[in-house]
């Protein structure tokens, strides 16, 4: 298993609840690290080319209205194995699917306000972390 690097978004819905240092304190137990991160509200443009890869779905509207709907904390994950490691911590995308104990089980009831993103693949990775930090916002420890 090779140190890699996530992106991870606390999305409107979680941030509303004031839930922010209860999701971050479960990926510091899982022994991913933060470093990087920076709390935002997101544009319709920010929102819309972050998930480009869904335009053409029929979600996609509300996808980008729920994203600008308030706030949302983005961060980069470090660690071994982080990207599927933060996928194990999320749950399944629609929260009623989601095993017990993740964070979408916990705290999320919708599959359209499900509290966090986190990068699927590599590449998604590499692309997500740079569409929201240049190289010297992120602080390697
Ligand atoms: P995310 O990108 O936010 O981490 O979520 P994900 O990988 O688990 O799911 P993805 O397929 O990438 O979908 C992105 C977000 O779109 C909403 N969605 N709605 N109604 C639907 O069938 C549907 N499918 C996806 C979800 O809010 C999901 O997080
Ligand atoms: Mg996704």
């Amino acid at each position: 298993m090779a140190t890699e690097r996530t992106l991870s978004i606390i999305k409107p819905d979680a941030v509303a609840k004031n839930a922010i240092g209860e999701i971050i304190s479960r990926f510091e137990k899982a022994g991913l690290k933060v470093v990087a991160a920076k709390m935002l509200h997101l544009s319709e443009e920010q929102a819309g080319g972050f998930y480009a890869e869904h335009k053409e779905r029929p979600f996609f509207k509300d996808l980008v209205g729920f994203m600008t709907s308030g706030p949302v904390v983005v961060q980069v994950l470090e660690g071994e194995d982080a990207i599927a490691k933060n996928r194990d911590l999320m749950g399944a995308t629609n929260p009623k699917e989601a095993a017990p104990g993740t964070i979408r089980a916990d705290f999320a009831e919708t599959i359209d306000a499900n509290a966090v993103h986190g990068s699927d693949s590599p590449a998604s990775a590499e692309r997500e972390v740079a569409y929201f930090f240049s190289a010297d916002e992120i602080c390697p420890r």
